[in-house]
């Protein structure tokens, strides 16, 4: 049973970071959105070794994904999505390839410096960029960071399982996606 805190927490990542063209299911379609997306901010062109990085990421990342297509119609439904953000929640570290490589992938993405650590103007752009509300991503930061001005790849990956397992309103990984509340 995925408690209604929980749901609030997948529904949003699901919404916000992966419907991209929000069509209310995930398909190949959403990825190659979410590349333009990226390849713009980042001001990457087709056939630079970055935007070929970028494709292969999100090509792996889709590929692991449909392994959450449980009635195999080519789409993951938020029902879908959920089960597997469950599943993930029971054990994280036996989760799926993917779940790992999506905390790594995010991480990088926000990390615009490349200096292995995230700070709160490199985290609210690119939730900004995506359609979050850059405010709120600020703000979101300082509760996700405990005030510090950066987090590192280490302090990230704790964050991420928190998000995806934590009950508590008030764990700091809630924030890890930029909103300051479900
Ligand atoms: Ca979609
Ligand atoms: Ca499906
Ligand atoms: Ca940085």
């Amino acid at each position: 049973m995925v408690s209604d805190f929980r749901k609030k927490k997948y529904s949003y990542v699901f919404t916000v970071f992966f419907d991209t063209n929000k069509s209310g299911t995930i398909d190949k379609k959403d990825f190659d959105l979410a590349k333009e997306q990226i390849a713009k901010l980042r001001g990457w062109k087709s056939g630079e070794p970055t935007y070929k990085i970028l494709e292969d990421t999100l090509n792996q990342l889709w590929e692991g994904l449909q392994g959450a297509d449980a009635n195999k119609d080519g789409e993951v439904s938020v029902d879908e999505w959920v089960g597997v953000w469950d599943s993930y929640a029971k054990n994280p570290s036996g989760a799926p390839e993917w779940q790992s490589l999506y905390a790594r992938f995010v991480f990088q993405l926000e990390d615009g410096s490349n200096d292995g650590s995230i700070d709160g103007e490199e985290f609210s752009t690119v939730l900004a960029s995506f359609g979050g509300d850059k405010a709120e991503a600020v703000e979101a930061f300082k509760k996700l960071a405990g005030g510090k001005s950066s987090i590192s790849w280490a302090e990230f990956e704790k964050l991420f399982i928190e998000y995806f397992t934590a009950e508590d309103a008030s764990a700091p990984g809630n924030f890890l996606f930029g909103k300051t509340s479900y």
